[in-house]
């Protein structure tokens, strides 16, 4: 058996019958699903050569039938996702907080995560402007948890019954069945400008957040305040946070268009090299905890999905850690098949009242019922918990795991024979005192009612360059709205953020006259400082590690300043692909041959973090001849990435209409490669031209 990440091995040859591979060696035999081995899978058994098939072919029947039923239903929201396999290690900062024993110090917990896109369809591109689903299934000793997050720490509705609605305004269109993976379109936006509840959110999918460069530089949050509870049964506050060891990183909207075209499976692709190269991603697991009398004097109401509390007003404490480390083995039964719940917590984690996570407690059962077809889905390896499992449900479709004896039912008189029974060191919910006047209402408390003042603050708290992604990106989405009042609508909700973001977005629309401010229940509130942490730009990555640099080379190449460039970013813990005129690579100034990881309009430079320019002048005059090449430069230059360069290039910046300024950096000898790489630790230039604004 190859180990379990190894490529596959080499496809039988011949489609014919002639020369296909015969059992024997290490092949084994193909067996029907009966396990009889089959002498023929070229030809289906027929009345004569040139006759009609004959029904008593059941390898034939068999296949086709399994073929036919391959599919299961995809997910109805972050249908799009890919997994992989790693483990949470915990450092004891939670002991005296829960009782979980994931959290006990040193405790090392398998987990499997599932990143996802949350509107496109399964076979949708990775760059999509969408949140990213980070969700995580930590196999504990006491039972699975699932902590189903996203990239981002609020949530576009308040109440679950509107859950529905959102998905159903933000997927294709039912008539027409475009535009997919996008919400630029009039159903996303009219849902959008109804529902002020949703303006937080709205800012931070309008933020470059919304188009992350990899999984790997993503934050993701929990969302929804939890419980966790110790040995005696004192709840805390919880809200969860994961933070990238790698730092943050997205690209550019132009960037993201342009990937989707060359490389749909980016994000999957990315994860699914780095940890094939033995670049693990980390992340650090952290907790904001707070008690009942925070809650009460918090200016909005910790159970309100759409708000967030600011780290600078309840830092995040680091608890622990996750690393990916592992592939999956086969997307399907892995990362396909995996079932996420909410309600999977374990003694230790508890829930709060947030209406929402109330909700999501329904759904999610229900929606494994129905993509995986029974009610057996926790017996699937995936699902599995890795601890014992021991109860008295039984049967249904696709049983696994079934208990020997005659006990299945309790309470018994079976003594030992009698089967599992309840335990003291159980999950107990928290006892949390309802209101004694509380009646059964449909009714949002009126500490829901405040819908932009979160929005402002994330806006204010955005450096100048991503403030002009947001404003950018609000009039593209809006520019693809026919309707001219959603457009105007839309406006007058953001004259409740920012004046000068409405403006801009008014005057990117060319929406005239523009509209009054949307009435609010709440005034929105000025007082709210900016938080810092709730911008990208302004927390860098401390290294250019984990990132990939795509180098353009010619023949001739000079052999010392290319194996320099490889050093020093070896070093740095980054990556060089070669991109060259032909797959077969080029011969450096010393006579040695690199084969190219991309053809030149196969490896376009949006495929990278900062590009080089190796080349001869003969190589030079060549590629500025060639579209892609010129395409190469003139899109790096665009889309503010650090360029090395040698002096040869020159030509192709000429014809590719590049001008060079600071963010090209000179690499005509191999001691200028550690500092190019130095200077790529600030990963986009954001000073060339536009960006200024
Ligand atoms: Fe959800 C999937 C995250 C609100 C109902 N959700 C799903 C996944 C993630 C989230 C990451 C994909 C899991 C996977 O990879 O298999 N969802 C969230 C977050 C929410 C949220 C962070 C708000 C804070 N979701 C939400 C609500 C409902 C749902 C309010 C319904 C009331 N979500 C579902 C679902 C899905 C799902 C229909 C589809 C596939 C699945 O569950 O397994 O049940």
């Amino acid at each position: 058996m190859p180990p379990p990440n190894d490529p596959a091995p080499p496809r039988n040859p011949g489609a014919g019958g002639e020369t296909h591979q015969q059992a024997g060696g290490t092949v084994p035999p193909l067996t029907t699903q009966q396990g009889v081995p089959v002498a023929d899978d070229q030809n289906t058994l027929r009345a004569g050569p040139r006759g009609p098939a004959l029904l008593e072919d059941f390898h034939f029947r068999e296949k086709l039938f399994h073929f036919d039923h391959e599919r299961i239903p995809e997910r109805v929201v972050h249908a799009r996702g890919f997994g992989a396999h790693g483990f949470f290690e915990s450092n004891g900062e939670l002991e005296g907080v829960s009782r979980a024993a994931v959290f006990k110090k040193g405790a090392k917990t398998p987990t499997f995560v599932r990143f996802s896109t949350v509107a496109g369809n399964k076979g949708s591109a990775d760059l999509a402007r969408d949140v990213r689903g980070f969700a995580t299934k930590f196999y504990t000793t006491e039972g699975n948890w699932d902590l189903v997050g996203n990239n981002m720490p609020v949530f576009f509705i308040q109440d679950a019954m509107k859950f529905p609605d959102m998905v159903h305004a933000f997927k294709d269109e039912p008539d027409s069945g475009f535009p997919q993976a996008a919400t630029a379109h009039d159903n996303a936006w009219d849902f959008i400008s109804l529902t002020p509840e949703s303006m937080h959110m709205v800012m931070w999918v309008m933020s470059d957040r919304a188009i992350p460069r990899s999984f790997r530089f993503m934050e993701g949050f929990g969302v929804h305040t939890f419980r966790l509870v110790d040995a005696q049964g004192k709840s805390t506050f919880v809200k969860f946070h994961w933070k990238p060891k790698l730092g943050m990183q997205s690209v550019v909207w132009n960037e993201a268009v342009k990937i989707n075209g060359a490389d749909p499976d980016f994000h999957r692709r990315d994860l699914w090299d780095a940890i094939g190269a033995g670049q693990f991603p980390e992340w650090e697991l952290g907790v904001q905890l707070f008690d009942d009398a925070f809650a009460r004097k918090f200016e909005f109401d910790i159970l309100d999905p759409t708000k967030l509390i600011p780290e600078e007003q309840v830092p995040v404490k680091v608890v622990g850690r996750m690393v990916l480390d592992r592939r999956v083995d086969n997307f399907f039964a892995e990362t396909e098949q995996v079932a996420f719940c909410t309600q999977n917590v374990v003694p230790g984690i508890d829930f709060s009242d947030d209406p929402l996570l109330q909700g999501r407690n329904f759904s999610y059962l229900d929606t494994q019922l129905k993509r995986l077809g029974g009610p057996n889905f926790t017996h699937i390896p995936i699902n599995a918990p890795k601890c014992p499992v021991m109860n008295f449900q039984q049967d249904g479709h696709m049983a696994m795991r079934n208990p020997k004896g005659r006990a299945n039912y309790e309470p018994n008189s079976w003594g030992d024979q009698g089967g599992p029974r309840e335990t003291p060191a159980g999950f107990k919910t928290v006892p949390v005192p309802f209101p004694a006047d509380a009646a059964k209402v449909r009714q949002r408390p009126e500490t829901f009612s405040d819908h932009y003042s979160q929005a402002r603050q994330f806006y204010v708290s955005q450096t100048p360059v991503e403030q002009t992604h947001i404003a950018d990106a609000l009039v593209f989405e809006l520019s693809k709205v026919q309707t001219v009042a959603i457009r105007a609508r839309m406006v007058s909700h953001l004259l409740n953020i920012d004046a000068g973001l409405a403006d801009k977005v008014a005057k990117g629309l060319r929406l005239e006259p523009v509209p009054a401010a949307m009435p609010a229940a709440k005034p929105t509130r000025q007082d709210l400082p900016p938080s810092p942490k709730l911008s990208i730009l302004k927390n860098p990555p401390a290294s250019f590690a984990g990132r990939k640099v795509g180098a353009l080379v010619t023949d001739g190449v000079d052999a010392g300043v290319l194996a320099a460039l490889r050093k020093a970013l070896e070093a740095e813990g980054a990556m060089l692909a070669l991109v060259a005129p032909q797959v077969g690579g080029v011969t450096d100034s010393a006579g040695t041959r690199h084969p190219a990881d991309e053809k030149i309009d196969g490896g376009p430079s949006v495929l990278f973090d900062a590009v080089a320019v190796l080349v001869s002048p003969a190589g030079a005059e060549a590629l500025a001849k060639l579209p892609p090449a010129r395409d190469f430069v003139a899109d790096a230059a665009a889309h503010y990435k650090f360029v090395g360069y040698s002096a040869a290039a020159a030509p192709l910046f000429e014809k590719a209409g590049v001008p060079l300024d600071e963010g090209f950096v000179r690499l005509d000898d191999a001691g200028a490669a550690a500092g190019f790489v130095t200077t790529c630790r600030k990963l986009r230039f954001w000073d060339r031209g536009a960006a200024k604004k």
